[in-house]
């Protein structure tokens, strides 16, 4: 039972006969606590504004957001952070739907993360009587997430949860939905039933070891290259095995690629790091190891030009095995948790494991400083209008200087130029749009980054980026959060530059206001707005937000003719024969 409720019965003379009920409220609040859920990223509405009063006054952590996707946004990433389910409030129908985007990035992620959506009268809505936002919520949400259940009575509250917490974070993570219907917050019953009907999920993400003999085959396989490449997805990140990974790749010598989100796991200024020089590792490895990475369209489905045409083994660590030979042949399935497969790995490689081929090495090695060398002098230029490697060059310096600090990043150009100018020094610092290349999960992710971590975040935003998720701006002021978000402004969509082609008085598609001032929308909610029109500023006004911890955003003019179409993904475009004519 909570105090605040007890306190309240208290009052009223019928207080002895009503000690001995609980209810539904209750009982949720009751099972979030005793599983360690303490933060719920929502907003309110019929029928769940109660519950928000409720669980905040039991001293549950609850953020109102301004619309449900960045809450859900905020929920999933917190999942990646923390290993634990991020949890998801909304209204019914439209609430719903608002958060269901966020639930199936975090399920095409992995992330563990839990909707709990509020709905309206099951027997309304499934004779379809029209009742107030009705939808049939739970089989919208099936084909989107990994699991789905509904609760229909308070006895059920503790069993519903234990199932939802189970479904998220054992196995590969993913999202679920969770369905509340408006009656079963207030259906009363017995409190001491009501206590024991509660469940503490134990284990709620078992080990799973793999096979010996899976492993044998892997590290068979791994002996027999000359040019081995390790790739480090996310999944690595969320495994939260950061020393045993690292050991792993230091004791085999070979070098390493980091996916987006596992940049940081080893610093990438690591001597292993093959991060500058990804083309060469991808075309010219033997045998690839990856672990908690997947083969999808962000590596080219392990096949096609970026691979090369040398014949190639794949060793993969992954606890689906459905992942296993899901593009390409797997010669070495390793199926399990990261943390189990790679302290297995390790174990079975004994004391004098071969390090890598020198000649592989150095050819690396070679690539890598040719091409940092390249860069090198384009992050120095201090044009105005920014370019973006003259902004992102300065925005390397801060993170080198500030290697707690949490880097959200989003955009096309935005995004794409900064995951290979920013380097970064520790393991889950780096939050982005992750599989789907989603935009708009910004302003959750940095909300959610501070409030799990409590670290300071530098959030990377394209001006398009950021108008899927500006409004929370007010959300980071109203909680004071130590965010300082950076608006890549170049008047548009990849560019800012395009012209609508039938003339008019219409501006093209992908272009937006010119000159916009971002950094007013910080000052209308009282945080701080500045302006930068050099990497040199940039680099001084970032510095200032980041030692005075205050909300605050800049607005960071970029060459509106910098970018290219679609940043680093251009070939996806389907092209039109006739356009050409
Ligand atoms: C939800 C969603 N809608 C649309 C897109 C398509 N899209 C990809 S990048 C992008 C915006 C790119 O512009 P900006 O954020 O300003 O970055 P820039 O390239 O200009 O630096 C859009 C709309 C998407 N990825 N996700
Ligand atoms: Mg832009």
């Amino acid at each position: 039972m909570v105090e605040a409720a007890v306190k309240a019965k208290e009052t009223t003379p019928v207080a002895e006969a009503e000690r001995e009920l609980t209810d539904g409220f209750h009982l949720i609040i009751d099972a979030l606590k005793l599983n360690g859920v303490n933060t719920l990223y929502g907003v309110p509405g019929i029928p769940i504004t109660d519950f928000g009063r409720m669980a905040q006054a039991a001293g549950i952590r609850v953020l109102s957001f301004r619309h449900e996707q960045n809450a859900g946004y905020a929920a999933a990433i917190a999942g990646f952070l923390t290993k634990k389910p991020g949890v998801c409030l909304t209204v019914s129908a439209p609430g719903f739907l608002n958060g269901l985007t966020a639930l199936a990035h975090a399920t095409t992620n992995c992330f563990p993360m839990i909707l709990i959506s509020g709905s309206s009268e099951r027997e309304i809505v499934d004779l379809q009587q029209g009742d107030y936002e009705e939808m049939d919520q739970l089989a919208i949400a099936k084909p989107l997430c990994k699991a789905a259940f509904r609760v229909l009575y308070a006895a059920d509250v503790g069993i519903g949860l234990a199932r939802a917490i189970r479904a998220a974070v054992s196995g590969r993570p993913g999202g679920v939905y969770l369905d509340l219907p408006a009656k079963l917050f207030g259906q009363v019953m017995d409190a001491a039933a009501g206590q024991k009907s509660l469940v503490k999920v134990v284990d709620a993400a078992p080990a799973q070891i793999p096979a010996p003999a899976a492993v044998k085959r892997a590290l068979d396989v791994l002996k027999s290259a000359k040019r081995p490449l390790i790739i480090l997805g996310k999944g690595a990140a969320y495994a939260q095995a950061d020393d045993a990974i690292r050991a792993l790749v230091e004791k085999s010598g070979i070098p390493f690629l980091p996916m987006s989100m596992a940049k940081g796991l080893l610093p990438d200024t690591h001597p292993q790091c093959a991060g500058a020089a990804r083309s060469t590792v991808l075309k010219d490895s033997d045998v690839v190891m990856l672990i908690g990475a997947r083969l999808n369209w962000l590596l080219s489905h392990g096949k096609g030009k970026t691979w090369g045409d040398a014949p190639k083994k794949f060793i993969q660590i992954d606890i689906e095995p459905r992942e296993m030979d899901s593009n390409v042949e797997i010669v070495a399935p390793v199926v399990g948790d990261i943390g189990s497969c790679v302290a297995a790995l390790l174990e079975a490689m004994g004391g004098n494991w071969p390090t890598a081929a020198a000649e592989w090495i150095d050819a690396v090695k070679t690539k890598r400083e040719e091409n940092v060398a390249k860069m090198a002098p384009r992050l120095m230029n201090n044009n105005s209008p920014m370019d973006y490697h003259g902004a992102l060059g300065a925005l390397r310096t801060v993170i080198k200087e500030r290697p707690d600090a949490i880097l959200v990043n989003e955009g096309a150009n935005t995004l794409d130029l900064a995951r290979g100018v920013i380097d970064m020094y520790k393991p889950r610092k780096r939050l982005d749009v992750g599989t789907w290349g989603v935009m708009g999960i910004g302003m959750g992710s940095a909300i959610a980054a501070a409030i799990e971590t409590g670290k300071p975040v530098l959030v990377v935003e394209g001006d398009s980026a950021f108008g899927f998720c500006g409004m929370e701006v007010e959300t980071i002021c109203r909680y004071n959060l130590p965010v300082c978000v950076v608006i890549f402004n170049n008047n548009g969509i990849y560019r800012g530059t395009d012209v609508n082609a039938a003339g008019g008085s219409d501006p093209a598609t992908t272009v937006f206001v010119k000159g916009a001032r971002y950094d007013k929308m910080m000052e209308a909610f009282g945080g701080v707005g500045m302006q930068a029109t050099t990497p040199d500023e940039l680099k001084r006004a970032v510095d200032t937000a980041m030692n005075s911890g205050k909300p605050t955003l800049i607005n960071a003019v970029i060459d509106p003719a910098a970018g290219s179409e679609s940043g680093r993904i251009g070939n996806l475009n389907p092209q039109s024969v006739l356009r050409k004519k």
